[in-house]
């Protein structure tokens, strides 16, 4: 009986997270740029195409989901994220940083846009990170027509406003918790 409780608890909780998760990826919807670059800005936005921007030195381009859109960490060390570059000959160099409300911005990491296959994978579960709803990417190269982007992906995409955020986490596991005690208690007492 008790088994049978916690299973059918757990399966309520697996549902309720994954109501919110998509199948399908989701692109970059709107872009801004704080500076100079090469290339049609807009050619950063939905899937990757070969079309792209050359970012100049220390413009920061800031790309975001459509509203109210996350993508979300997958709990395993798959890549959640994928910054999908542009193969020039000059490798150019890029401080990333990530946003969960679009408005605060946090350090990812620098990353190079010389990658095998034009693709930065991006691991949040690497980062302890839960979701993102838009990137800013810093050209630090030092030159012109430095880093070149092409489209951002994010793997896993969700609600924003349904991530759970890691203290309701905790509040559910200690309720779960809580309800298995309970059974115990129960069981003991037939
Ligand atoms: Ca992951
Ligand atoms: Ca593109």
């Amino acid at each position: 009986m008790m088994k049978k409780l916690t299973l059918s608890a757990l399966l309520a909780l697996s549902t309720l997270f994954s109501a919110s998760v998509f199948a399908t990826p989701i692109y970059g919807t709107y872009v801004e740029a704080d500076g100079s670059f090469s290339g049609n800005i807009n050619s950063v936005l939905g899937a990757p195409d070969d079309q792209f921007i050359q970012i100049d030195n220390n413009t920061a381009v800031t790309i975001s989901f459509a509203d109210n859109q996350a993508a979300l960490a997958d709990g395993t060390d798959a890549a959640d994220l994928i910054i999908h570059t542009y193969d020039l000959p000059y490798p150019a160099d890029a401080r990333v940083e990530y946003s969960t409300d679009n408005l605060n911005f946090f350090l990812l990491d620098i990353f190079s846009d010389a990658n095998v296959s034009n693709i930065i994978n991006i691991d949040f579960d690497l980062f302890g990170i839960n979701h993102i709803t838009s990137l800013r990417i810093t050209d630090i190269s030092g030159a012109a027509a430095g880093f070149d982007l092409d489209a951002i992906e994010g793997i896993n995409a969700g609600d924003a406003l349904n991530v759970p955020e890691p203290s309701s986490l905790l509040l559910l596991a200690l309720a779960l918790l809580a309800i298995m005690a309970l059974q115990n208690t129960r069981s003991q007492q037939v």
